[in-house]
């Protein structure tokens, strides 16, 4: 690693045309510049956009199990790498070494998995209400996709987003966060390495403020999919809106567990630990709430601050850390001025609350691991997404005063519940507002093959992760009638 990499446009890499860069540093060690990235403006976007274009057709007429096999062969190379990526991983974002290795298996995952759609991507036939005509649908891709990725997944999300892209027939901009470009080139680089046909998928460097925002507006651009802030979502689908351009939002969460009073709690305890400071709780699914009932409140919170207590902070790197940095100087501020204005507001804070600054943790981004108890609904701490290691505690006296409380939030993405009793598990799955229940697992962890995403402000309606959902963003319907009776007959009943 080192030195300065470059965008991937048309087959080639190149530099951004104003010769700009931006650099990226590891998060737990803010004097380890890993590398400089080109700050890509209009000429380059329009470059990129350009090639995807010309690549559209060829591409959109390869067979799709041919498409899939691209798909196939970068698998292979990323299980043969998953450790090296993994290592980068960690030091570009820095999760710790095993979760980036789970990271990184979950893009082989997604990959093989999508490549089987090359083999599938069912239509429809369906009869025709008149004599001698067949009626049917099929699938044909989009047009040229720009796929703006977040960093806290960079090999994840990225692939997500690219196989479902390409197995459906379109040509791809991928604009990875400008905090995990060394991840995204790195995936770039196995599709180049594969042979994907030059101009199929496009790389380009920069922030989503500036070159985002370029690729976003861009006329040719027909399908946008974004992982990210609600802010930023909401201002995409306004631009898309206007352009009429496919869009596709993931956008935050408030995930909450709920511990009802005959739950196992070792098992709860386990769970929460691993939803909240996973990760540094920087994931869209992380537990960021917990609702307790009354009876095992007392036993459930002495336990998991022990547990806390013990959580080892640190280089990612390191095997006996669990909780490793925040991803920059940025957010590590907004994290604790959250923390600030939670007590503030009347919480109590019952552990961490701290940037941690002094001796091994001076050159990085780092946060003890937070926990508030008396947050009630009406606090920032329970209604804003802070996507950092916080966790914020609420009593409750009933299963129906949780269900309520877990409902409160403008986001609904992942949720959870810890009990034994089947008919509140059962409530709990049709009652809380979110795109996904756990039943006695923690709010993070989903499998590639499902429906992944939200309700509410967590998104515009779409699901990412199962193959039937993923085509209904990255494909569109062509519907077939052929009438061959040899007259014209009327549909509708119209003589
Ligand atoms: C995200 O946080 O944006 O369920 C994605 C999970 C992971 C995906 C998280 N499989 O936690």
């Amino acid at each position: 690693m080192g030195g300065n990499f470059l965008n991937y446009i048309g087959g080639k890499w190149k530099p951004a045309r104003s010769g700009e860069t931006f650099p990226v540093v590891n998060p737990a060690n803010c004097e380890d510049v890993i590398a400089y990235f080109p700050k890509s403006g209009v000429e380059d976007v329009n470059d990129a956009v350009e090639s995807a274009a010309q690549a559209f057709p060829g591409w959109a007429r390869t067979p799709a199990p041919k498409r899939a096999e691209f798909l196939l062969k970068a698998a292979d190379i990323l299980i043969a790498r998953k450790w090296d990526l993994a290592k980068e991983m960690t030091r570009e974002m820095g999760k710790i070494l095993k979760e980036a290795g789970g990271d990184v298996q979950e893009a082989i995952d997604c990959a093989q998995y999508l490549a089987g759609e090359g083999r599938r991507m069912l239509g429809a036939v369906t009869p025709s209400e008149l004599p001698n005509k067949w009626a049917m649908a099929f699938r044909k891709p989009v047009g040229v996709c720009a796929l703006i990725s977040p960093w806290n997944f960079p090999m994840a999300i990225p692939m997500w987003k690219i196989a479902p892209a390409l197995v459906c027939g379109n040509t791809v901009v991928f604009k990875p966060s400008s905090s995990t470009p060394v991840l995204g080139t790195l995936l770039v680089e196995v599709f180049e390495e594969v042979d994907l046909p030059p101009g199929v998928l496009n790389l380009i460097h920069g922030s989503g403020g500036e070159t985002g925002e370029l690729l976003i507006h861009h006329p040719r651009v027909q399908l946008i999919s974004f992982t990210g802030s609600v802010e930023t979502g909401k201002h995409i689908a306004e631009v898309a809106g206007k352009q009429m351009k496919k869009v596709s939002l993931e956008l935050g969460g408030k995930n909450p567990v709920i511990v009802l009073d005959d739950a196992d709690v070792d098992l709860a305890v386990e769970g929460i630990l691993w939803g909240a400071y996973g990760t540094t709780g920087q994931r869209c699914t992380a537990t960021s709430r917990l609702i307790v009932q009354d009876g095992i409140y007392p036993v459930l919170l002495q336990n998991l601050i022990q547990r806390i207590q013990k959580l080892k902070v640190g280089n990612g790197l390191d095997p006996t850390v669990d909780v490793g940095p925040v991803i920059n100087q940025h957010q590590l501020h907004k994290i604790h001025a959250y923390v600030q204005k939670g007590t503030q507001e009347g919480a109590t804070l019952r552990i961490g609350g701290e940037i941690l600054n002094q001796g091994e943790y001076k050159k990085g981004n780092f946060y003890a691991p937070t926990l508030f108890e008396d947050v009630s609904p009406s606090m920032t701490l329970f209604q804003e997404e802070i996507f950092g290691p916080v966790l914020s505690v609420m009593r409750v006296r009933s299963f129906e005063e949780a269900i309520q409380a877990a409902n409160a939030v403008r986001f609904g993405l992942s949720s959870s519940i810890y009990t034994r009793d089947l008919h509140f598990a059962f409530r709990a799955m049709e009652e809380i507002d979110a795109g996904i229940t756990y039943i006695n697992a923690p709010t993070i962890g989903s499998e590639v093959h499902l429906p992944f995403g939200g309700v509410k402000e967590t998104g515009n309606g779409h699901r990412e992760g199962a193959a039937w959902t993923l085509l209904e963003i990255f494909s569109e319907w062509k519907t077939i009638y052929v009438d061959y009776s040899g007259r014209l007959q009327k549909a509708q009943g119209i003589e």
